[in-house]
Formats: structure tokens, C-alpha cells, sequence
């Protein structure tokens, strides 16, 4: 059923059952780890697969990786730099990821990094004058310095203030980021521009109804740079957090979900498609989702709007799918459109997996009684959590509760 109004309202929340994780298509409850590993869990990958994000392709491409920039002394001092271009495929004119990496300055071994793409080119996370302007498709944002979608020297260091550069780099961690546009740009054109025609069997002009749409593309790069961060010897692959803010929260959910090497996953306000509940409809829904961005996700997934209830999943199962790794779902208490409270009670729904392997899950499965009774009460758990107060961004505090909790699951310190 069409649903137009947006819902605001808890009240107007309608009663939903949701699949259970542990309990297979067929009826059969997971009895064990071993049962959940080798059953369930390729279950429920598969179903988010068909249903919802579509299958990332099995093959591979040629990869290769140019380092084109090298500073030891990048931020005053405070950072290495790199930047490296991954170039898929063997066509010169092809697609290619521009990997911007910073490393702590004084690091006396590998480090842990964080992991994210970003919305408008490496150039706008820092204004550091080294990086070089993006020249790839952009979304409209004139106030952000994007003029016929192309990004110009006034949007250097305009998403700054969502990338704490320095204290990630004063807190003992690498940051690596790339722009989403490199992988995928954020706009429905049939998927001929990108890395998706790469994979295409002879004849395919598109993906088919199960196969990945731009959020299966940007989770692909996220594994592409963790491939190149393994080669890098500064860099503790095995402590790679990787993380995003909204889509590319969802981006990173599913990149974590997929790919067991990332060692921590984050998402900061992912909403629809990523930790919200689908079947709450609060906020952002399948329907608005896949009729405004019809290239997120895969075209099976169009089959269930305003039809949530049939969908053999939730995102709660996305989420367990990340475990028994540390998990980490971060809200804004104004950011209604993204549903804080279905984020959190995704990451609550995850918890009897994290606990059938073994960890504490999600410390509390209280759901607070509104979302402002519970901001600033971060959950560190291995399930972590907070609710920041203000909107849709985000801000230091996410920052440092992102590295907090990288200390305690991810470093150990
Ligand atoms: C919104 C979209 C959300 C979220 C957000 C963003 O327009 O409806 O799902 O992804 O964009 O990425 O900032």
C-alpha cells in the first residue's frame, strides 16, 4: 500500500513482526555458532543480495595502483600522505578510485585507519592545498562550491568540519577516503558510467533485477581500498574501521557486512537501507528511497514498496551480519528523516546473534523512551551506540566516540 505521509509520529508506528536472524527461511532455529556460520548467515547475506542491495559481481578486475603523491610531512608536520589511484579494468580511459590516505606523522609501526568514502571529493574533507580537485560528476550544491556539476576551488575543505582529520591523526589513527562519485556517481543513468559496465557479460547493457545498484558499487571500492591498504605497510589491515555518514553509511554497513576483513564497522545516520528498521516506515521508507534514488538498490528491491512486511529480512539482519565484530550505529536526535530510534533498535534486533557467538551484543535492549531522554549516552558494548543531539551531519563528538570505541574493540587501548 502507497503510504504518503511521512510518519513523525511514534504513535503512528504500525505493529510489524520482524523476521528473527536466528531462525532460518525454512522454519529452523540456529542451534549453534557453527549452525549460524554455515546456514543462516549465507542466508540472510544472500537474501540482502536478491532482495535488497543487489549481488556485487564474483569476478575480478585487473587492478592497478599508482601511487601518484607522497608527502612525510603533510599538516604541519602532523601527517604522511599518500595518494594513490586504483585503476579498474585495462581500458587507459577507465574507472578509477583516487585514494586520499593521511598517517599519523609520529606512528612507530602500522596503524589502525578509519575507512570512508566521501560526498564531494577527497579535496573537500580537508583544505589541504595538496589534494587535487575532484573533476568527476558532482552532485548540484552551489553553496558548496559545485557549479554545472563539477567542483571548483571554492569547495576545497567544504565538508571539513564531518572529517576530524587532526584528532584522528593526534588519537594514533590513519584515515583513508575516497570520493563515492569515483566508484558510482550518485545520479540514475542506467548504470553506464561507473564501475558497473566492467562487469558486464557480452550483450548486458545493465545490471539484472538481482544485481548491484551504486550502493553495491561503493561498497565494492571500500573492499578495493582495503586491498590496497593491505600492500601498505604503514597501515594494521586488520584494524581497518570502516564507516560513512547516511548513504554511504548504508555504503559501509553493507561493504562491512559483506567483507570480514573490515575489523570495526560504523554508521553514522544510515537510515533507510542501512540500521533502520524498514518495517517501522518512520521516516524515509522503501518506497520514497527507491523512487527518489532508484540506482541505490538493486531493481528486485522495488518489489517491496509499501510492502515492507514482505520483505524476508530487516535491517537488523544486516547488522548481524557484522558480527561477532565490533559494531558501532551512531543517530542525531533531529534526524528524524533517518528514524534514530529504528537505528537503534537495528542495532538491538542484532544482539541475540552477537550473543549466540559469544560477545555482550548491544548492552542494553532497552529502548529509550524517546530519543531525547538518551542523547549523549553512548553504549560501548560490543554493540556501541549513541544518540547525538542536533541533525543530519556529522560532528566531533561522533568523531570521538567512533575512536573511543575503536580503542576499546578495535586497538585494545
Ligand atoms: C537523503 C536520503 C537518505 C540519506 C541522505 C544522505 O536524501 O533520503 O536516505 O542517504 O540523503 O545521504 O545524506
Amino acid at each position: 500500500m502507497t503510504q504518503t505521509e511521512i510518519i513523525y509520529d511514534e504513535t503512528l508506528v504500525p505493529a510489524y513482526t520482524l523476521p528473527d536472524p536466528l531462525v532460518g527461511l525454512n522454519g529452523r532455529p540456529v542451534t549453534d555458532a557453527a549452525d549460524w556460520w554455515a546456514r543462516r548467515r549465507p542466508e540472510i547475506l544472500r537474501l540482502f543480495e536478491e532482495e535488497v542491495y543487489g549481488r556485487t559481481p564474483r569476478q575480478t578486475v585487473s587492478v592497478r595502483y599508482e601511487e601518484t603523491e607522497h608527502a612525510d610531512s603533510a599538516l604541519d608536520g602532523r601527517a604522511v600522505r599518500k595518494q594513490v589511484t586504483l585503476h579498474f579494468g585495462d581500458a587507459a580511459d577507465g574507472p578509477a578510485m583516487h585514494l586520499l590516505l593521511y598517517l599519523p606523522a609520529n606512528a612507530t609501526g602500522p596503524v589502525p585507519c578509519f575507512l570512508g568514502l566521501n560526498f564531494s571529493g577527497n579535496h573537500t574533507i580537508h583544505p589541504d592545498p595538496a589534494i587535487p580537485i575532484s573533476t568527476e560528476w558532482m552532485r548540484p550544491n552551489p553553496q558548496a562550491g559545485i557549479v554545472d556539476n563539477r567542483a571548483t576551488e571554492a569547495s576545497r575543505g567544504s565538508s571539513a568540519s564531518r572529517w576530524s582529520v587532526e584528532r584522528i591523526l593526534e588519537r594514533g589513527y590513519g584515515l583513508a577516503t575516497a570520493y563515492c562519485g569515483d566508484l558510482d556517481p550518485d545520479f540514475d543513468d542506467g548504470f553506464q558510467n561507473g564501475v558497473h559496465p566492467l562487469f558486464y557479460a557480452t550483450g548486458q547493457s545493465r545490471p539484472a533485477a538481482d544485481e548491484w545498484g551504486a550502493l553495491g558499487a561503493w561498497a565494492w571500492g571500500l573492499s578495493r581500498a582495503l586491498d590496497y591498504l593491505e600492500m601498505d605497510n604503514a597501515v594494521d589491515a586488520g584494524r581497518v574501521a570502516v564507516l560513512g555518514h547516511s548513504r554511504l553509511g548504508k555504503a559501509a554497513l553493507w561493504a562491512g557486512a559483506q567483507d570480514e576483513r573490515f575489523g570495526l564497522v560504523i554508521s553514522n545516520d544510515s537510515g533507510c537501507g542501512g540500521a533502520a528498521l524498514a518495517r517501522r516506515r518512520f521516516g524515509e521508507t522503501v518506497e520514497r528511497i527507491n523512487t527518489t534514488f532508484p540506482h541505490w538498490f538493486c531493481a528486485n528491491h522495488q518489489r517491496y514498496n509499501g510492502n515492507e512486511d514482505a520483505l524476508p529480512v530487516d535491517q537488523h539482519m544486516l547488522l548481524a551480519l557484522v558480527a561477532p565484530r565490533p559494531l558501532y550505529v551512531a543517530s542525531a536526535a533531529e534526524d528524524l528523516w533517518a528514524d534514530p530510534l529504528g537505528e537503534f533498535l537495528g542495532a538491538a534486533g542484532a544482539s541475540p546473534v552477537y550473543r549466540l557467538l559469544g560477545t555482550d551484543g548491544l548492552a542494553t535492549d532497552e529502548m529509550p523512551a524517546d530519543v531525547s531522554s538518551a542523547i549523549h549516552q553512548p553504549i560501548t558494548s560490543r554493540i556501541g551506540h549513541h544518540i547525538r543531539a542536533g541533525g543530519h551531519d556529522v560532528k566531533a563528538y561522533d568523531w570521538e566516540r567512533f575512536m573511543d570505541f575503536a580503542d576499546k574493540h578495535l586497538t585494545g587501548e
